[in-house]
Formats: C-alpha cells, structure tokens, sequence
C-alpha cells in the first residue's frame, strides 16, 4: 500500500496494484487554438502550464505499472452520438462537426482529438473515445476497469469542473476511491478550478483526495 499523507483532506493510502490512471481529454481540441475549447470563447493557452505536472504523472504511472486510460472527447462523423442539445448548445463560433483548422471539431479521426505530442499514449495504453463530459457514460470505461480489478483511481486532465470532475464524480458512486492530481488538471477558469478542488475535498473528502504529482510520485517511492 503506498500512503500520501499529505494529501487533502486526509491521508491517501492506495494499492498500487489495483490503481489506474486516467488522463482526461488532453486532446488538441481543449489544448490548442482552433480547438473545440477556443470556440467556446476560451483562452486555451491557460492550459498548458500543467503539462509538465501531467508528464510526471503518466511517467510516475508507467514507472510503477500502473495502468494508464487516456480518454478523448469527441463524436461520430455521423454525429449520431452527439445529442443535438449538446451541438446546438451555446454561441460557439464553431459547432461540433463543423470544418475548423484541425479538422471537423470533436470528431473522431480528425486532427483536433489527437492527445497533445508532449502527453501522447505510448503502445499499450489504453485509449477511450468518450461522446459525453464523464468517460463511463457510453464507454466500456467500467467494464476495462473492472477487468483490471481496479479499486483506487488517480485523476489528472481538462478540464477540472467539466469532463474531470464529471467523470471523477461518476467514479466515485462506483464506489473507486479516487485522487484529483492538482497540477495535472486546469480549467479555463482559475476560480472553478479552485473551487472544484475545495468540493472535493470538503465533507471527510466526500468526493475524493487530491494531492500534487510529486506527492503521488514520492508516494511511490
Ligand atoms: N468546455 C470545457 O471546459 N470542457 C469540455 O467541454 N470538455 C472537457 O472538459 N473535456
């Protein structure tokens, strides 16, 4: 059992052999301008100040043969899974499917869901295109980590209060105890970063833990 106790708000003990990572949509489209994230109205260069704190996650990870999901949002080409509430959402200047500078916006196969080349899944991880904000809603997400015999889960990606705490969220009334990674996750929005952390944690960590990577890595250790 490896222990962070420094983690919030309390002591974070989780079996290494039984733990995955998983990486939230860290995909060109969130990541890069022209994305899916710019036509929301975002400053996207927000984002890449946890690169390094997500390379040592994944790399912390991989040390220690902890399995790793890499998850991407985006639709069908046919976008027969795209609820048209989702696309007709918004004034975005570009809509899910429609042509942009890295391809049709959120589709699969196109240039803007790749993972960004600092972070990008090596041969043997795993990697789950997922068409809601949660990675287990129409994903054999369960499933993979049932399979694994999972039963603690490490959090890193983008954004904090949309797919990352959905899908926290989610694995936590599945009942995985679960850690956010503070600088492996941003939002557009420093405040709802700052204050997803804080519902996280509040209540006896009523959602979950959350801790820095060197933290988790000098867990390991
Ligand atoms: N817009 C926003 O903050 N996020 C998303 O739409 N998707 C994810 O968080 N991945």
């Amino acid at each position: 059992m490896a222990t962070i106790s420094s983690a919030q708000p309390f002591a974070y003990s989780f079996p290494p052999g039984k733990t995955a990572l998983i990486m939230i949509d860290m995909q060109r489209d969130f990541m890069e301008p022209g994305g899916f994230g710019e036509t929301l109205g975002n400053d996207v260069s927000l984002l890449r100040a946890i690169i390094p704190g997500a390379k040592l996650l994944l790399d912390t990870a991989r040390a220690h043969g902890i399995p790793i999901v890499h998850t991407r949002e985006c639709h069908r080409p046919d976008l027969s899974d795209c609820p048209p509430a989702k696309r007709e959402r918004g004034e975005p200047s570009l809509r899910i499917g429609d042509d942009g500078p890295m391809g049709r916006v959120l589709i699969s196969g196109e240039p803007g869901v790749e993972i960004i080349g600092e972070l990008a899944a090596l041969p043997g991880e795993t990697v789950l295109d997922k068409p809601g904000k949660g990675a287990f809603y129409a994903t054999p997400l369960g499933d993979i980590l049932k399979s694994w015999g999972t039963t603690h889960l490490l959090f890193g990606g983008v954004t904090t209060e949309v797919c990352v705490q959905t899908t926290m969220r989610e694995a936590n009334d599945r009942g995985y105890s679960c850690l956010l990674v503070e600088d492996a996750t941003e939002s557009y929005f420093p405040e709802f970063k700052a204050a997803t952390i804080d519902m996280i944690r509040a209540q006896g960590a009523i959602v979950g833990w959350t801790a820095t990577a060197a933290e988790a890595a000098s867990a390991l250790t």
